[in-house]
């Protein structure tokens, strides 16, 4: 291993922190490397401790859909943090981004505030649960809803990427209680349903799938799977943590005309400070405490930091003509990534749809989990770590997405091509050594 000041830091890190970070995902530990210590991000780039400046396709994971350390945002933070950091107390800014959240998803009709995606989609389900009075949940298998008991099954991202998709340290009984069906299959949820109906209190589903790779949902398949939660008296809830803001200016549900009973936001809602979201139909929030039975609290809930970085963002976004830029400009980098892959003799499967895009390293079509991880690995990590290299950062995983900003530029766009020629072309080469 090279000896950057990256290294030690991760030497470092190793001591304190296990495995060195505080989310498996950033580790690069399935890629076979070590991953640089940042120091500071402006716009579409990031820079490390060593001095490499990279064109970020991450963007910590999707939230920075304006790029990092926007002016707007970074100035509303400095005022806000003058007036104090967190109270634990109401504020007007709580309501106004709550009114704010309702113009993009009209499904909102009420939400409540929290500091993850994970705590809003656990509390999502219990609210559902309560709701319902039923205990079981149906998810999709690599789907990833975070990290809570109950959806730490069958679990896409890092779950996928380090081969542990149902983890030790959850109760059985708490794992029986969450049905897997394969995405894009209606056939199968109609048979958890004939069997399981009267039982189930929701499915859950990601808008679109981004955790096994960028996965849609078929023609028709989203309303379908609406219809059969109603005919069973089943709640919908759409996980849009990922694909809120990112899919459309309306998420997912925009884009394939659903109104889903429960929505989880987050990411791009806090404008790169933690926060979460839940919500949807009034008469299933009124039972959410105090103005209901089923508990759910938060500390840090609709912290004023928080709270005025997402408001700023949300107002950044207001206008459609964003999106529409956003998406072609992505439309571009996967059709060039498209071309570069043809010349280079590599079969991949380009997925993009508004601002988020996957290259599968596969020659036949990928619609679920099972043929998501038929990818060629090696071929992903040869072209990851060549992209790396040449300035480009991209997720260490098959089983995650690319994300673009409004920051990214027409150069970001032509230098990542130029990279991905080469890269495309390692990844060719790494596939002939095999036959
Ligand atoms: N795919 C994950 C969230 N959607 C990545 C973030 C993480 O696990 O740290």
């Amino acid at each position: 291993m090279k000896q950057t000041k990256s290294a030690a830091a991760f030497a470092a890190a190793r001591k304190y922190i296990p495995g060195g970070v505080n989310s498996p995902v950033r580790s690069y530990r399935n890629v076979d490397a070590e991953p640089p210590f940042i120091a500071k991000a402006s716009g579409s780039r990031i820079c490390d401790i060593d001095g490499n400046e990279y064109i970020d396709y991450v963007l910590s994971w999707g939230p920075m859909l304006l790029g990092h350390a926007h002016p707007q945002v970074v100035s509303a933070l400095a005022a806000q943090a003058e007036l104090g950091t967190s109270y634990g107390a109401p504020t007007l800014a709580e309501t106004e981004i709550a009114r704010r959240l309702q113009d993009f998803f009209p499904a909102l009709e009420m939400v409540r505030l929290v500091s993850s995606g994970t705590e809003a989609t656990m509390s999502a389900l219990r609210l559902a649960r309560g709701f319902t009075g039923r205990d079981k949940i149906v998810k999709f298998i690599g789907c990833y809803h975070g990290h809570s008991d109950g959806l730490l099954v069958k679990a896409g991202s890092g779950a996928a990427t380090f081969g542990v998709p149902d983890s030790p340290g959850i109760p059985a009984e708490i794992a029986a209680d969450t049905l897997t069906v394969p995405y894009n299959d209606l056939a199968a949820l109609e048979r958890v349903f004939a069997a399981e109906g009267e039982h189930i209190a929701a499915v859950i589903i990601e808008g679109v799938a981004g955790n096994m790779g960028l996965v849609l949902p078929q023609e028709g398949y989203l309303p379908a799977l609406h219809e059969l939660c109603r005919r069973h008296g089943a709640l919908l809830i759409v996980d849009e943590v990922m694909s809120g803001f990112r899919a459309s200016r309306g998420g997912a549900q925009e884009v394939y005309g659903i109104r889903p009973d429960l929505i989880c936001l987050g990411k791009v809602i806090g404008g790169g400070l933690p926060v979460g979201a839940f919500g949807g139909r009034r008469e299933v929030m009124e039972h959410l405490a105090p103005a209901g039975p089923v508990y759910q609290a938060g500390t840090l809930s609709g912290n004023p930091l928080a709270v005025r970085a997402g408001l700023t963002t949300l107002e950044l976004l207001r206008d459609p003509a964003v999106f529409a830029a956003l998406a072609a400009k992505t439309e571009r980098l996967c059709r060039g990534l498209e071309d570069a892959a043809r010349e280079a003799g590599v079969p991949v499967q380009v997925h993009r749809i508004g601002s988020m895009f996957t290259v599968f390293f596969s020659a036949e079509p990928v619609t679920d989990y099972a043929s998501a991880a038929r990818s060629d690995l090696r071929a992903f990590n040869v072209y990851f770590m060549t992209m790396l290299e040449n300035g480009i950062y991209l997720a260490p995983s098959q089983f995650e997405c690319g994300f673009l900003s409004t920051a990214h530029s027409d150069a970001d766009i032509a230098a990542t091509l130029a990279a991905a020629r080469r890269a495309f072309a390692a990844a060719t080469a790494v596939q002939n050594e095999k036959h």
